[in-house]
């Protein structure tokens, strides 16, 4: 397709690209809060925003369905970066990635101890990688949500999720025990795009850049 599409998933990533996209010269006629649009045009008739799961973003720039789009660092891991250029760390949607047990579980005491820890995650792969590279022995349990629930309802000792304020892990009586890897978006090309509509995506690119470091 000619034009350039930009995949974003709505809530804090599309809020948070507004002001780059802004930068840019490109204003969403229509927010995905309100609209039930899935595909949304912008005030440039040669670029359009289409509105995805945060996790499916590196997936439709991975096959070109669309050019450009901004997901997490956390997302970004766990997808891997084949077919995917990220030229830039957009420092927006920023959190932590953390290891989280209830309040009370002697956390230190357990991986001292060798027992196998159980840990329930979203993320996977980093949890792996993060428990591999301390030498921890875990059974990890693959969520899709809600993980601040798992230990609570005793399907594991330990969480890895994203926190932000922290509010989530207090209201649930959980405490951060480790820190993981700081998180925070970046913006994502096809590489394949690169090559053939440079001229209509590198002024985007550089505008998300010059934006992002003022
Ligand atoms: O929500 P959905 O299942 O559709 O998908 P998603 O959770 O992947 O999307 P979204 O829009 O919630 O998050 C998009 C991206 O924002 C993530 O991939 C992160 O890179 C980034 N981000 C930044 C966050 C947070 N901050 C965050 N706090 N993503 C999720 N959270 C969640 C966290 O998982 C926990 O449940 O918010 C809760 C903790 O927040 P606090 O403020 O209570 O600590
Ligand atoms: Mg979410």
């Amino acid at each position: 397709m000619n034009g350039i599409t930009i995949a974003l998933s709505k809530g804090r990533i599309f809020d948070e690209t507004l002001p780059l996209l802004a930068a840019a010269g490109i204003v969403p006629t229509e927010n995905p809060e309100t609209s039930r649009k899935l595909i949304i045009d912008t005030n440039n008739p040669d670029v359009r925003v289409v509105i995805v799961r945060a996790s499916d973003v590196p997936t439709y720039v991975q096959y070109g369905a669309a050019d450009l789009g901004v997901a997490g660092k956390d997302v970004l891991i766990e997808h891997g970066c084949e077919g995917l250029y990220s030229p830039l760390d957009l420092k927006i949607a920023k959190c932590r990635m953390m290891v989280a047990v209830p309040d009370g579980f002697d956390y230190a005491k357990a991986i001292r101890q060798g027992n196998r820890l159980k840990v329930a995650s979203k993320y996977t792969k980093i949890a792996r990688e993060h428990f591999a590279s301390k030498g921890v022995h875990v059974d990890l349990i693959k969520l899709y949500g809600s993980m601040e629930l798992a230990p609570l309802a005793g399907l594991a000792d330990a969480i890895v999720d994203l926190v932000s304020t922290g509010g989530t892990l207090k209201a649930n009586k959980l405490v951060a025990v480790e820190h993981v890897v700081d998180i925070s978006s970046r913006l994502v090309v096809n590489q394949a795009s690169l090559k053939v509509k440079r001229d209509a995506l590198q002024p985007i690119i550089d505008a998300f850049a010059r934006a992002v470091e003022k």
